[in-house]
């Protein structure tokens, strides 16, 4: 029965990318399992672990591919598929090109459950364009399933049947978005669709498509294998499993730590051998830069999809990016609306026009070349953004600079106006 962790249990073993090794420490043992189900058993199964995505959002795992229309397929029935989000990208998140590069057969091993679980016969790994050790080594772990007879045809004398492709990403932030993802699947430029319909109901080529994360999809084997109760266990009641938190930035030991779900950053700044010395905590991200951002106040909040949300902020990807006194709130937040501004795939107004204002602003700001009124400027700015475009992109943009202005007003203040004419209080078009 596999025990924690969960998702790295075979990260240390001798060259545990290659086939023989994950089949010489139980994988592959959970696919005969699972095909001796049904696929409803299986999305039963994925239902009552509680398992969430891992991709930012949280959303139910089994609910998900339950939205799949189900039955046969039959003449005329649409194809089905099963889409792995890889293009991790948001700011300070490094746990799924870990994931694939160490123990890429884990993945595999869960899209072809997942794929029977929703009776998919094609699914596409959607890797991030310039990770190309990742996509080489998903690739080459792909060819290693389908020479023993995991994917193909007839796949262990079952019937059933499941291609898999590695598809190289677009080289862009939006692209992570599951709607942007599908139409730069499809051969166009990455920019998101209108949601509903969601991808379950009508994604890859209109058809019914789920997209699930990687870590997500890793975690499927070793539910099928040590079952649902177990996988409860680990972690809150609605937010179960293990999550691999990544820490960056101010700590002696940053790097990836998996740890239940619903465990503090002061137990992971522990993990991570402490704030580096002489210094203390000032500000962090509890999973990504869209999160909004927390203080030392938050540091015994427990870090799952429910907890971080009542606190006011979201668990995103676990990718918490630590920063200390040494450093400035405002140039962080710079240097994140930069990142949105440049990634604004420019489908909607407010999130490509927003991005480029707040970055004039947040530049004179770091410069010192900005008026007290400016940091109201930003709020109203964000207040023009937010919940105005199709997709999370411009959500994240707001969500980090109103986070920073809440708990740093003062410091924007100071820092902003320090070259500024004493008396000046009149703001300059942001878009001069
Ligand atoms: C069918 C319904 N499906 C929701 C599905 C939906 C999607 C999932 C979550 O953004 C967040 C974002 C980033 N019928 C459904 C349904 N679904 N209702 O559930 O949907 P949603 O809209 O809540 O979120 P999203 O658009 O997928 C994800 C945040 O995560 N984030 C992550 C960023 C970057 C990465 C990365 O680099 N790996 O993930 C960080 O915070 O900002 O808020 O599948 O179709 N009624």
């Amino acid at each position: 029965m596999p025990l924690t962790p969960v998702l790295t249990s075979r990260w240390a073993a001798d060259k545990p990318w290659t086939i023989d090794t994950y089949e010489s420490l139980d994988g592959y043992t959970a696919l005969p399992k699972a095909l001796r189900s049904t696929p409803e058993e299986l999305i039963e199964l994925v239902k009552n672990s509680s398992l969430r995505g891992r991709g930012g959002a949280g959303f139910p795992t089994g609910m998900k591919w339950s939205f799949v229309p189900q039955g046969p397929d039959g003449p005329g029935a649409k194809p089905k598929y099963l889409v792995i989000n890889a293009d991790e990208g948001e700011p300070g998140t490094c746990r799924d090109l870990p994931l694939m590069m160490q123990d890429p057969h884990a993945l595999i091993e869960g899209v072809i459950i997942a794929s029977y679980a929703i009776r998919a016969n094609f699914s596409a790994i959607y890797i991030r364009g310039e990770a190309i050790h990742a996509i080489r080594r998903v690739e080459n772990a792909v060819r290693e399933a389908y020479a023993k007879g995991y994917l193909g045809t007839n796949i262990l004398g079952t019937g059933f049947d499941l291609d898999v492709v590695v598809h190289a990403g677009g080289g862009a932030y939006i692209c992570g978005e599951e709607t942007a993802l599908l139409e730069s699947l499809e051969g166009r430029r990455g920019q998101p669709r209108l949601k509903p319909p969601f991808p379950a109901v009508a994604g890859l080529y209109a058809s019914p498509t789920v997209v699930n994360n990687v870590g997500t999809i890793a975690s499927v084997p070793s539910i099928v294998l040590a079952g649902s109760d177990w996988y409860k266990e680990l972690g809150p009641e609605k937010c179960p499993g293990t999550s691999i938190y990544s820490l960056s930035g101010r700590v002696n030991k940053p790097g990836q730590y998996e740890a239940p779900m619903g465990t503090t950053l002061r137990e992971l700044i522990e993990m991570a051998g402490g704030i580096r010395d002489g210094h203390e905590l000032k500000f962090w991200t509890p999973g990504g830069s869209s999160t909004p951002m927390f203080t030392a106040e938050h540091l015994d909040v427990p870090l799952d999809f429910d907890s971080v949300a009542a606190a006011g902020s979201m668990n995103g990807t676990s990718a918490i990016m630590i920063f200390d006194d040494s450093d400035s709130v405002v140039e962080a937040t710079m240097k994140w609306i930069e990142f949105y501004a440049h990634e604004s795939c420019g489908k909607c107004t407010p999130c490509r026009e927003g991005n480029f204002w707040m970055v004039q602003i947040l530049r004179r700001m770091v410069d010192g070349n900005a008026t007290a009124d400016e940091v109201d400027k930003l709020l109203d700015i964000c207040d023009n953004i937010g919940g105005r475009s199709f997709c999370a992109l411009a959500d994240g943009a707001v969500a980090c600079v109103m986070a920073a202005i809440k708990h740093f007003r003062e410091e924007f203040i100071e820092v902003g106006t320090r070259n500024a004419p004493q008396g000046s209080a009149t703001a300059v078009d942001p878009t001069s």
